[in-house]
């Protein structure tokens, strides 16, 4: 497969598309696009580890979505559809830019976003460099980065008081899970600190489909979303960052322990 890339007009074809990132990572797509990119905003590259599976990261509002593209040996698989070759895949997306995710959200490909763009030669003078209590080695990286992770959508939530369920819009981005009357309010009804819960899991005692349920110290947050598929996502992703937080905890406690 690799091959295929390396030695074919096709990969010449995709480079020349420009927005094809071979072998960027999530992490740095979900940086790139979240920092310069803008709604609609997307890239192809190739997914982590896997020589067959590419992934296309397209921003959606303040949020990443990857989706496979699977090089079956002879064509590309990108949901239902199936290209003989990258650039038919390209020129499908230049054509018909709106996917649809599994949250019904309707995601457009506005803007490719460019593998090659301009940059300054243009670097600092370094003056004084002295060691400092809080330098950190390499080892230390990816322990404490903050773990990216994006998602969004809609939920049903229940009130804490008063028990009515109300549909709002919620994103989570980095440690901060919040929630927002709709789509187009611009500031949030509540923003909920992730390092401050404790368990996220699915519920049953709200006689709820797709519900779960976020426990912390003072509140029980109960949602549930429109599909299984949406609440084990939703699920999935929550509990992959309260895993992250609690091995940072781990590990800054290790750091500070003698
Ligand atoms: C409200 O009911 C909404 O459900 C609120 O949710 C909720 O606040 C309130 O909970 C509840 O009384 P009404 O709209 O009928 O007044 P939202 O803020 O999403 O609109 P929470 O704390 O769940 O956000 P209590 O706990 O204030 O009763």
């Amino acid at each position: 497969m690799l091959h295929y890339f390396l030695c074919s007009t096709e990969l010449q074809c995709t480079q020349r598309s420009g927005w094809y990132h071979d072998s960027l990572t999530r992490h740095a797509a979900e940086a790139l696009l979240l920092s310069n990119g803008s709604d609609g905003s997307y890239l192809l590259r190739k997914s982590y580890g896997k020589p067959d599976l590419f992934s296309l990261s397209v921003r959606a509002k303040d949020s990443v979505k990857h989706f496979h593209v699977e090089y079956t040996g002879s064509s590309y698989k990108f949901g239902f559809n199936e290209f003989a070759n990258l650039k038919d895949l390209i020129m499908h997306f230049a054509n018909q830019p709106l996917i649809g995710s599994e949250t019904g959200t309707l995601i457009v490909l506005k803007h490719p976003y460019p593998r090659r763009v301009e940059e300054p030669s243009i670097y600092e003078s370094v003056r004084v460099h002295t060691a400092m209590q809080t330098g950190k080695t390499e080892t230390d990286l990816v322990p404490n980065a903050p773990s990216l992770g994006t998602k969004e959508g809609y939920l049903t939530k229940q009130g804490r008081i008063v028990k009515n369920w109300k549909t709002r819009w919620f994103t989570l981005h980095r440690n901060e899970l919040k929630y927002y009357k709709d789509q187009t309010s611009t500031e949030p009804i509540r923003a909920l600190d992730l390092t401050e819960c404790s368990a996220v899991q699915f519920d049953y005692s709200q006689d709820k489909v797709n519900c779960f349920c976020l426990v912390f110290p003072v509140r029980t947050y109960y949602l549930y979303a429109k599909t299984g598929v949406e609440a084990d996502e939703w699920i999935k992703i929550l509990q992959w960052k309260l895993s992250q937080i609690r091995k940072q905890t781990r590990q800054r406690e290790g750091t500070l322990s003698p």
